[in-house]
């Protein structure tokens, strides 16, 4: 595995880097104090063809790798981790499982669409179903050419954004094993009988919107089922796969975004008669912040790499996806701790990082189901 990224992927990383610090960063405080990500910031990302970043170019998308993709993430990220949320739910979990698992017909359907822009939620969670994943109780029940869905998904990022939803549902609610009974669906937005229910509230990551969405006899076409009836649960864990890499690619950018406001401040706050940076116990934290957050790149960077030759990164996306996050955490506490009193006002922008940061440990797979899948994993000799 080379650690350095080529020129070509320098190159785009960059740009992103350019455009994101340029014209996100400057509304993140906004951004967060009003909750939404505003319409021209979308447009401007989909002028520069960023929702098409990981669909191959046969499909309208830049059809770039992992590894560059997950620099895209996380410098969107950096600047403000609500907008880089977007782009990883859309693209790993929704528009990827499409790509992996659609048929033809469904791949020309609407991967040009999600390269242009028109956004991807994914639908897992429900009200009784968390990390027990394959409890979830809504139900599809085949109708002729359709089928009929009814049920609750909440926590969507995404949802007030999206076109489109990559929505588990059970065809067999008897299954044994239960998760042999779930099936995937694309649906789009306008489908009759979906709706959507409140925004979230949320501690941190606000720009990004959380909706509960509502299925009430919602009328799908059965040629939008996404593989085989009862593939769900494994077309979920796989797309899962792909976006704990994009979690932790976003966990990554608002360590960084932490850890570069925490040097900025300590250069020039003076205390004792010197700029903290010259205090032992400040180039302490500064050492094993910066180590942790390189470390933390590394294992992106492993996992992504692994995707791109195709191999199997489960374990490795597992890996990444709990130590950087907890790493995005730890960071912004010290980055916070670094600033003292001013780092608990919103006037600084470390705030915004440790409350962002603490969803990362959460969503897409907690910690302590990234630590299940690791031991399995181990366990099974994998
Ligand atoms: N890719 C593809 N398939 C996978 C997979 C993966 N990474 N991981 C598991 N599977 C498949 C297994 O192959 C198995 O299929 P078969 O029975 O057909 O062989 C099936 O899934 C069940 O596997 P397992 O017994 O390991 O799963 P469990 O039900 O015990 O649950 C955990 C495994 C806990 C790891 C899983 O439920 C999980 O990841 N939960 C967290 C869900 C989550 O992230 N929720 C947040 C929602 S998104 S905000």
């Amino acid at each position: 595995m080379n650690l350095e990224l080529s020129e070509d992927q320098r190159l785009v990383v960059q740009g992103v880097h350019d455009f994101a610090q340029g014209e996100i960063a400057p509304r993140a405080r906004e951004m967060d104090a009003e909750a939404t990500i505003p319409a021209e910031i979308l447009d401007q990302m989909r002028a520069l063809g960023i929702f098409g970043a990981g669909i191959p170019e046969e499909h309208g998308g830049l059809g770039l790798d992992m590894v560059t993709y997950t620099g895209i993430v996380e410098e969107l990220s950096r600047a403000c981790a609500g907008v880089g949320i977007v782009l990883s739910v859309h693209t790993s979990v929704a528009a990827y499982p499409l790509l992996r698992f659609g048929n033809d017909e469904q791949r020309e359907r609407f991967l040009p669409r999600m390269a242009q822009g028109e956004i991807g939620a994914f639908c897992l969670s429900e009200p009784s179903s968390g990390s027990d994943a394959a409890a979830l109780k809504s139900t599809a029940r085949r109708d002729g050419d359709q089928y009929i869905l009814n049920g609750q998904k909440i926590f969507v990022t995404n949802g007030a954004l999206a076109q489109f939803y990559f929505l588990m549902a059970k065809t067999d609610p008897d299954a044994q094993p239960a998760h042999h009974g779930i099936t995937a669906f694309l649906v789009e937005r306008e489908s009759p009988g979906l709706s959507l229910g409140r925004k979230e509230d949320k501690m941190g990551l606000r720009a990004s919107d959380t909706m509960e969405l509502f299925l009430e006899d919602c009328q799908v076409p059965a040629a939008n089922r996404i593989g085989d009836e009862g593939r769900g649960f494994h077309i979920a864990m796989n797309s899962l796969d792909n976006g704990r890499v994009g979690v932790a690619a976003q966990a990554l950018g608002i360590a960084q975004a932490a850890f570069d406001e925490a040097i900025r401040y300590a250069k020039e706050r003076k205390q004792f008669g010197q700029p903290l940076v010259h205090f032992g116990a400040i180039q302490d934290k500064i050492a094993i912040m910066d180590t942790r957050i390189q470390a933390a790149r590394l294992l992106v960077r492993q996992a992504a790499w692994l995707k791109d030759q195709g191999r199997k990164f489960t374990r490795q996306a597992a890996y990444a996806k709990l130590f950087a996050t907890e790493t995005a955490t730890w960071v912004a506490h010290q980055a916070v701790q670094i600033h003292g009193g001013y780092g608990y006002m919103k006037e600084y922008p470390v705030e915004r990082y440790y409350r962002d940061a603490r969803v990362t440990e959460i969503y897409e797979g907690t910690s302590e189901m990234q630590r299940i899948v690791i031991a399995r994993a181990l366990l099974r000799g994998e």
